[in-house]
């Protein structure tokens, strides 16, 4: 069954209900970007696997993550750990790609509430959706390619087999690691699914999209990925 890769910096009040919460056979794989809040040891204690990735970055805890998922099953899935979405919502975007009829599958997230998704960070991540989809247009491509992308959100949720990630050759170590990864597969020809799922207001202080000085890092690192 997949592991499950969970980004952490400093989610300790997050952590308990959301790994409590993991589907039957999903492991968490929980990789911790130096919390000082002792995430690690929460993560532990309710029977996640703990990596510790010294290097700072979303993307460079995700490829840590990547290369310490159990290699045997073959899918691997990702989502944040900060409470906002919800593990059981994981054989929803898992699904398609077990059953091979997707090779990339992403949580399309449907805000419950108006605090789930702030306005500046839904609004930039709609333009880097729709600018993803007008570079996969299939005039756009060149022939042979890839595949239109017509994805509706850059997502935190997601499935793929573990090996053919690992082989799309990821460089991005910031937050430009979702973009990059939609990129690279659609370059590649992959099938890329969306699914729906709920988005709540995360558990503890709001880090990157919460803020405007995040928002402002992922546009940054997303439009270098873009570039
Ligand atoms: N490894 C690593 N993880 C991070 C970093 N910043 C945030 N995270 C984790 O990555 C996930 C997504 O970060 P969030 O802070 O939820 O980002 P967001 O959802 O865009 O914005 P907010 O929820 O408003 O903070 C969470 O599990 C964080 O703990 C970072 O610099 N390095
Ligand atoms: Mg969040």
């Amino acid at each position: 069954m997949p592991d499950v890769v969970i980004p952490v910096l400093n989610e300790a009040r997050a952590l308990p209900s959301l790994l409590s919460a993991m589907p039957p056979g999903y492991r968490a794989v929980v990789v911790d970007n130096g919390s000082t809040d002792g995430s690690a040891e929460v993560a532990a204690a309710h029977g996640a696997h703990v990596v510790h990735e010294p290097r700072r970055g979303f993307g460079a805890a995700c490829y840590a993550g990547l290369q310490a998922s159990a290699p045997d099953d073959g899918v691997v899935c990702f989502m944040d750990g900060d409470g906002s979405l919800d593990p059981a919502d994981l054989p929803l975007v898992a699904g398609p790609v077990l059953s091979d009829e997707a090779d990339l599958v992403l949580g399309a997230r449907k805000p419950m509430g108006k605090n789930a998704w702030p306005f500046h960070a839904r609004a930039a991540n709609a333009v880097i959706a729709w600018e993803v989809r007008r570079r996969t247009a299939a005039a756009a491509l060149p022939a042979g390619a890839a595949v239109r992308c017509r994805l509706r959100d850059i997502g935190p949720m997601r499935a793929a087999p573990r090996d053919r990630l690992i082989g799309l050759g990821l460089l991005d170590r910031r937050f430009g690691w979702p973009l990059e990864m939609v990129l690279r597969a659609t370059t590649a020809g992959w099938r890329i699914a969306e699914v729906p799922v709920p988005y709540r207001p995360r558990i503890g202080r709001s880090k990157v999209t919460g803020t405007v000085l995040g928002t402002a890092r992922t546009i940054h690192d997303m439009s270098v990925v873009l570039r």
